[in-house]
């Protein structure tokens, strides 16, 4: 007698290529990927290598995640012991050591009294987490009215329900729209090319852009308001830069008004801007922070909200006993996530990345303001390790600008990202000086190429 299972139709040779069918990608024109794929089999310090064997100059450090170089032996080696050690362990009323070390650890690193750290597994729930965790601070302090989030304009928070409703994308909203968070407003967003294009590191104009939210405080009263979310440098939506004095604003009126500050650090942390994070680097200390992505250096899924011991408190101390907040992932604080946590920051500390990163900051920048000149630029800016190149979009056809160049890149073996008609860049934080020259060359040369 014959039986099927599930699994007979599981190819049976190791060389048998997969079918590109099943896969739904993510935040991928699937169809067209599926047509003429990209695949990557491996990666190596500041190279991928293509399934056709080429090798890719890593410009993006992945998404933005991989700030200390792909495959490092001290990350993968303290994963693959915690696989052998503990593969898992539940996080809810029990624990394991390495979760509380890296918090511990994390606590130490973070900014002003930011000093509890609450673990999830993405950016998005990081994001979602913190919105919840206001919630839940303003309801302990018998101030449950203030229910309002407020986000800014080309915000991304990530793709939760809580993360689109904040964000200010458009495009990630539409599909979902019928059901959406129904107490948000949005700030606008600072980008002004009219009067910053081609700034180098902070813009000198828009600090009064920060008075947008004293307006939003009248339209609404600050009594009804939980919190502001904003990423100190909006990242995905193509590199916004904060004007000089902005951030600074931001803060003062959330003081005013007792309303909760919460950078969302999923970008900025970890070394990117030549500093542990943009709250070190532009000096204004947030209530709340949504980490993620450096957090590992990307090879084990993580996130976190990290608060300060007074959010901890109001929550904690106003329950009456018994688990004081209703929230939690199967994941939060995983064995193996804790440990690749661990190994990364030993990585960042040891070998001094973000000094690194701070330190290579002017020489990244006169890079990116070399293609000054070049086809289709409209603007050009950067700070720390990231930087922008603007494109003007082609009538009729915005963004096919921006992702030709992408492929023009990619094809000559240097990986860019593209948003919209904005070529970002943000390599590994161990790049080396003659690679920033190739990828920046890698995009003039395909600005000259693209119509
Ligand atoms: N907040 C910020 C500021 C982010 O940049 C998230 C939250 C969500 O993180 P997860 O881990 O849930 O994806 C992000 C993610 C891009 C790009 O094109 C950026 C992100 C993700 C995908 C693409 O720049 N950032």
């Amino acid at each position: 007698m014959t039986t099927s299972s599930a699994f007979d139709i599981l190819p049976t040779t190791a060389d048998a290529q997969p079918s590109l069918e099943e896969l739904w990608m993510p935040f991928t024109a699937n169809r067209a990927f599926k047509r003429a794929p990209r695949m990557l089999v491996s990666a190596k310090g500041m190279y991928y290598t293509a399934a056709d064997g080429r090798q890719i100059l890593d410009g993006t450090a992945g998404l933005w995640c991989v700030n200390a170089g792909h495959c490092r032996e001290p990350i993968t080696a303290a994963i693959r012991e915690q696989a052998g050690v503990m593969d898992y362990a539940p996080p809810f009323q029990m624990g394991h050591p390495l979760a509380f070390e890296l918090a511990q650890q994390l606590a130490r690193m973070l900014p002003g009294d930011i000093d509890h750290v609450f673990f999830g597994n993405s950016g998005s729930e990081a994001v979602d987490s913190a919105l919840k965790i206001a919630l839940a601070y303003w309801q302990a302090k018998g101030q449950a009215q203030r229910v309002r989030f407020i986000g800014r304009s080309r915000g991304y928070h990530g793709v939760g329900f809580g993360g689109i409703a904040v964000g200010g994308i458009e495009a990630n909203r539409k599909q979902f729209a019928g059901q959406l968070l129904p107490a948000v407003d949005h700030l606008g967003h600072t980008h002004d090319l009219a009067r910053n294009a081609y700034s180098r590191g902070q813009p000198q104009h828009g600090a009064e852009l920060a008075d947008g939210l004293e307006a939003l405080v009248q339209k609404h009263g600050a009594d009804t308001i939980a919190a502001v979310i904003l990423e100190p440098v909006a990242g995905s939506t193509g590199v916004l830069i904060p004007p000089a004095g902005y951030l600074e604003r931001i803060r003062e009126i959330c003081n005013r008004h007792g309303i909760l500050l919460i950078f969302d650090e999923v970008i900025t942390g970890f070394g990117r801007l030549g500093a542990a994070f943009a709250a070190e680097k532009f000096g204004v200390v947030p209530d709340m922070m949504t980490v993620a992505k450096g957090i590992t250096n990307a090879t084990v899924p993580m996130g976190a909200v990290c608060v300060r011991g007074e959010v901890y408190d109001a929550v904690v101390n106003a329950s009456p006993g018994g688990i004081e907040l209703f929230h939690g992932y199967t994941y939060s604080g995983h064995p193996l996530a804790a440990a690749a946590g661990l190994a990364t920051l030993d990585v960042y500390r040891s070998e001094g990345l973000f000094e690194r990163a701070a330190s290579l900051e002017s020489y990244f920048g006169d890079a990116v303001h070399s293609l000054r000149g070049a086809p289709h630029i409209i603007d050009l800016r950067n700070i720390g390790i990231v930087g922008a190149i603007e494109l003007e979009p082609r009538p009729g056809a915005a963004g096919a600008r921006g992702f030709e160049t992408f492929l023009k890149c990619f094809e000559a073996g240097v990986m860019v990202r593209s948003t919209g008609d904005t070529i970002a860049v943000s390599p590994p934080l161990i790049v080396e000086r003659d690679e920033i020259d190739r990828i920046f060359e890698a995009v003039g040369q395909a600005l000259r190429e693209v119509a």
